[in-house]
């Protein structure tokens, strides 16, 4: 099974010489999904289970990201984990920890190297999360007889660049080109953040009347929340209470909040748990064990009419 988790979080691993040292690349700040995200790391690679872990905020700037590789290299650590901002870029850096002999594993987001060039990648099936988002919408306009009526779409987008952003956004596109009656009215790039979210969405409310938008996807939770603020001063009717069809990923606490309060009808989940996978990998590689290319993350979509049923199991 594709989305299955192969590898779950094992016991304590036992390490001969010492601490292992771990330098993690991470992309910044820019989310709740991102903070539940770096906390995970920050719990698992830690002294008592036998890591030593350099954490580097990337800042939301690529290029501080690549730097980050070069220092570690030269700071030897024994592995580099990268959650890449954007896929591009990474040749010279990845060839140098290869030359180097560190291994690098890739999580989250991908990069665009020959995969001989690191370890593994672990992370989420972004496109198959795109193509969640369109099925949601598709049912909900079946069940509410609604199919064939013409349909205003506004797409907020994540990160230029950014494989969460990409995948996305060719599953929405891909659903959204198989109806004619569908039409994007604005599709613009917020940064995954909640304060873009918000003024971007007033940018397209200053063009576009509140009236003839009807849907919004938003590649993550934290944009729509902006957005949200956005439609209210403009006097705008959203969500399941409302009149505009609200739609977004992640699945963070919050998302449940607003699913629950008539705002939100959908998130399609995306797990930022990975630090256990990617532990699991560094104990198979430190066993001698072979370990995947791939690792997908195992994901479910949540709406208004079942977020009650799960808000109590959520951990993040
Ligand atoms: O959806 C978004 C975050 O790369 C999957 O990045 C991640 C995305 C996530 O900032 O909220």
């Amino acid at each position: 099974e594709e989305n299955e988790p192969q590898i779950v979080r094992g016991e304590a691993p036992e390490f001969e010489d010492g601490l292992i040292q771990i330098g993690l690349i991470q992309t910044g700040k820019e989310s709740d999904w991102r903070d539940a995200n770096t906390e995970d790391y920050l719990n698992t690679f830690v002294e008592e289970r036998g890591y030593n872990l350099i954490y580097v905020d990337g800042n939301s700037s690529p290029d501080r990201q690549i730097k980050a590789m070069y220092d570690l290299i030269q700071q030897k650590v024994d592995y580099i984990i990268v959650q890449p901002i954007v896929e591009t870029g990474w040749d010279d850096a990845i060839e140098k920890a290869n030359q180097s002999g560190i291994p690098v594993i890739v999580a989250d987001r991908q990069i665009k190297v020959d995969e001989s060039k690191y370890v593994t990648w672990i992370g989420s099936d972004f496109h198959e999360e795109g193509k969640k988002a369109i099925k949601w919408l598709e049912n909900y306009l079946t069940e509410n007889g609604r199919s064939k009526d013409p349909l205003n779409i506004v797409v907020l987008e994540g990160t230029e660049g950014a494989t969460a952003a990409i995948g996305r956004a060719e599953g929405i596109a891909e659903g959204i080109a198989a109806h004619d009656n569908w039409k994007v009215v604005a599709s613009e790039c917020a940064n995954f953040t909640q304060g873009e979210g918000q003024s971007v969405m007033e940018e397209i409310l200053g063009k576009t009347d509140a009236d003839k938008i009807d849907v919004i996807i938003s590649e993550n939770d934290n944009m729509i929340f902006g957005a949200m603020k956005a439609l209210e001063q403009a006097g705008a009717s959203y969500g399941p209470n409302g009149r505009i069809i609200m739609i977004s990923f992640d699945a963070l606490g919050e998302a449940f909040q607003k699913m629950m309060a008539g705002k939100l009808h959908a998130s399609i989940e995306c797990n930022p748990l990975l630090a256990g996978n990617v532990e699991q990998v560094i104990m198979d590689l430190e066993a001698g064990i072979a370990v995947d290319k791939k690792y997908y993350t195992r994901e479910s979509v949540y709406d208004y009419t079942n977020a009650a049923q799960y808000i109590d199991e959520r951990v993040y």
